[in-house]
């Protein structure tokens, strides 16, 4: 009775030496069994008597429950501990991989970017990263729209308390790109775009947009629509029938405006070209002296031409999605449809 302090010595020896749960039942059964310590400390209490057996009773009950709270603590501490071996040693399982790789799929947008990517890539362009955050001179003065000018009604724009704006066009890297390569600029820079917009099937708050621009003596409009036809040509792998008109832009003389034929609804009109058949996808021109000026570029020797297409809206019309706020979404239901990884 009195050898309950050995007994617990020896207990978590033992309990510490089992390295399985085999040798941990083991010890439980030594203790807890039928003719284990502990119950044979149980059955010997009918032989004592009023105050000693009460006592007693209670040190065996309180050892008891110290038993089978650390058996159980060593049971899961072995289970843990026998899981994380079979992930390591069980070559289906790397804990080191991003969890479920296997499951994504990539977004519309990205799908079409990555692709005029390579077609861009392929014709000597790089492709270069910009900010999202950018100063009213960057996306305005540098584009030759004046502080005051009444273009620049034209974009419904973000102002930041610190007087920055949230990037309205991918137009405000242009003379950064333009100054970093500056005479033989070939550069595409895609971008998210942000504007106070009433949305509709067509028009989102944040969209994503794609500028080139080519610099370099003798750049001329037909350069302009070749690069165009075949990036088109190519995306959508067939002819498309394309739309020119003039369009204006401060920061290119001459300035267009370059339509798709709606491919929701083949030309017929739909909500998504608002019944008129064609989308407005990609204005572009030869770029304004003042901005090749503004860059350090010398715009009596050499001339160029910019773009800026509406991913967003190439995205649409490739995978024939017929409202842009799915695209914001978020539903896995509907952008899981493009599965490619
Ligand atoms: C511009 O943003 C000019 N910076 C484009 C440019 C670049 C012209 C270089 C000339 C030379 P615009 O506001 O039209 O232009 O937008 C260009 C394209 O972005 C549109 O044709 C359209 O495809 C897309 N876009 C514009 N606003 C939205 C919107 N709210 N939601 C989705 N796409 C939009």
């Amino acid at each position: 009775m009195l050898n309950i302090e050995e007994l617990s010595r020896r207990f978590r020896e033992e309990l510490a030496a089992a390295q399985e749960t085999e040798e941990l039942e083991k010890v439980r059964i030594a203790y807890l069994g039928k003719k284990g310590s502990v119950t044979e400390l149980l059955k010997g209490l009918k032989n004592l008597n009023g105050d000693e057996k009460r006592e007693a009773g209670q040190r065996i009950n309180t050892f008891k429950q110290e038993v089978q709270a650390f058996i159980q603590k060593r049971s899961a501490e072995l289970e843990a501990a026998r899981q994380e071996a079979r992930l390591k040693n069980d070559p289906r399982y790397d804990i080191s991989m991003p969890v479920d790789l296997g499951q994504g799929t990539l977004h519309p947008i990205t799908l079409v970017q990555r692709e005029l990517e390579e077609i861009f890539k392929s014709m000597g362009f790089t492709i270069e990263d910009y900010k999202e955050i950018v100063t009213e001179y960057e996306c305005f003065e540098a584009v030759n729209i004046p502080k005051y000018h009444p273009a620049r009604d034209m974009q419904d724009t973000y102002y930041l308390e610190n007087g920055q704006v949230l990037k309205t066009h991918t137009s405000a890297a242009q003379n950064a790109i333009l100054r970093k390569y500056g005479a033989n600029t070939r550069a595409i820079f895609p971008g998210r775009c942000f504007r106070n917009e009433a949305l509709d099937a067509s028009h989102e708050n944040t969209f994503f947009q794609m500028e080139g621009i080519m610099v370099g003596e003798d750049i001329s409009i037909s350069n302009l629509i070749y690069f165009m036809k075949t990036m088109l040509s190519e995306v959508f792998g067939k002819p498309i029938t394309v739309r020119l008109r003039p369009g204006f832009f401060p920061f290119v003389e001459p300035g267009f405006e370059l339509d798709i034929q709606c491919h929701v609804c083949g030309g017929t009109g739909c909500p998504t070209c608002k019944q008129s058949g064609w989308i407005e996808l990609c204005p572009c021109g030869m770029i304004h002296p003042n901005v090749l000026e503004m860059a350090g570029i010398d715009s009596e020797k050499y001339s160029g031409f910019a773009f800026g297409l509406g991913l967003t809206r190439l995205a649409m019309m490739k995978y024939g999605i017929k409202d842009i706020r799915m695209l914001n979404s978020g539903s896995l239901k509907a952008l899981e449809q493009f599965k490619v990884r």
